[in-house]
């Protein structure tokens, strides 16, 4: 049992997944500040709602598993930003950022993690099973991979149908461990499908390190497998995500084949629920998680428009305020919303709309 607990050295991410690199300010020269002002406010947005979510797990007001990306912001805002409401995204029992930073209603979400009719998924579903088709998020399913093949199958359709809309999933390095994943990259490929396939390698399945269940720490050799496009890049740093995002979208979209974008991060809280010190019944490595967050995608954007003018501390203080106050109007309006009615237990199962 202590060998397999050793961390072996199959690093090839290099200091991508070196907790103490990649702390300096992101360099933003030539980039638009209005759009990067826009990308450090939906990150703040949605790390002040799932930090709110996980006080209401502790407190056990919310009682569905709700697993929380804080800390993993910058690669739902990255690449929502190249999508719109006719492309069909797809995430996991981790979404409630993608839902968010597609722009999924919050009090909808709010109404959902608390179990109410209001929710958008009318209260059935919680935390893993979100779902926002107005904006282009088809939905998240909390088995693992389950949605990588239905992601395809909506870029086939966007293909077979003449749309330029694109397929993505969003997924974990767990993810990739999968049969499904390998299937649908495969097909992806050889039909030259309009996808993006989106690894959040935050380097741990549940407990368990990406270094103790795969050959190597990086997930793009299977997109080098299956001869596609792929870009690995620092998850934490938002210009990073976005400019690789684009590329890959563009060429999606233009008919070139589908891509693969690698993001490498790290999760700040537990596989499940607010508390950061424990992973599955695990005691997570405080250090390890400490020298992590000083690659904190937030205050890395922050620091570097603050060195330009570009943003000010009291402009973020008066964000997160007005955040906070939205946040305040969601969850009492939650608390206050009906629950589904027991009769209505066997509607929404299926929807009769096709995507
Ligand atoms: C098919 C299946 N196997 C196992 C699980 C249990 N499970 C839930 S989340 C998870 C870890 C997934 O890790 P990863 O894909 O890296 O995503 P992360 O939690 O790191 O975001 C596991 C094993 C599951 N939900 N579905
Ligand atoms: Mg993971």
């Amino acid at each position: 049992m202590e060998a397999i607990l050793e961390k072996p050295k199959n690093k090839q991410l290099g200091d991508l997944s070196d907790s103490e690199m990649f702390r300096h300010n992101l360099s933003i020269n030539a980039q638009d500040m209005n759009k990067l002002c826009s990308q450090l406010e939906k990150m703040i947005f949605i790390r002040a709602v799932e930090e709110s979510i996980a006080e209401l797990v502790r407190d056990g007001e919310i009682k569905c598993p709700c697993h929380l990306s804080v800390g993993q912001e910058a690669i739902a805002v990255g690449i929502a930003q190249h999508l719109n409401s006719s492309d069909r995204a797809f995430g996991n029992h981790r979404s409630h950022s993608h839902f968010l930073a597609m722009g999924g209603d919050m009090e909808s979400l709010f109404a959902e993690v608390f179990g109410k009719e209001t929710g958008c998924s009318k209260g059935r579903g919680g935390s893993m099973h979100i779902y926002a088709g107005e904006v282009g998020f088809h939905g998240s399913v909390p088995i693992v991979a389950g949605t990588i093949p239905v992601a395809v199958g909506a870029a086939l359709s966007a293909k077979l149908s003449g749309s330029n809309a694109v397929g993505v999933a969003f997924f974990g390095d767990g993810a990739c461990e999968e049969g499904i994943v390998h299937e649908s990259l495969n097909f992806a490929s050889i039909m030259k499908l309009p996808m993006l396939f989106v690894v959040e390698n935050n380097l741990f399945s549940s407990h368990l390190d990406i270094c103790l269940r795969q050959p190597s720490d990086s997930t793009a050799r299977f997109a080098v497998a299956h001869e596609m496009e792929s870009r690995v890049v620092d998850g934490n740093d938002v210009v990073a995500v976005d400019k690789a995002a684009a590329e890959l979208i563009e060429r999606a979209r233009a008919g070139h084949g589908p891509g693969f974008l690698e993001a490498i991060t790290y999760r700040w809280l537990g596989h499940v629920g607010g508390n950061s010190d424990i992973d599955v019944g695990v005691r997570r490595s405080q250090s390890e998680l400490e020298s992590w967050k000083k690659r904190d995608p937030i205050s890395r954007l922050y620091k570097a428009l603050e060195e330009k003018g570009g943003y000010t501390k009291s402009k973020f203080q008066d964000f997160e305020k007005a955040t906070q106050n939205l946040i305040k109007i969601a969850i009492e309006k939650a608390r206050n919303a009906p629950w589904p009615k027991a009769e209505t237990l066997c509607e929404h199962t299926y929807d009769e709309k096709v995507i």
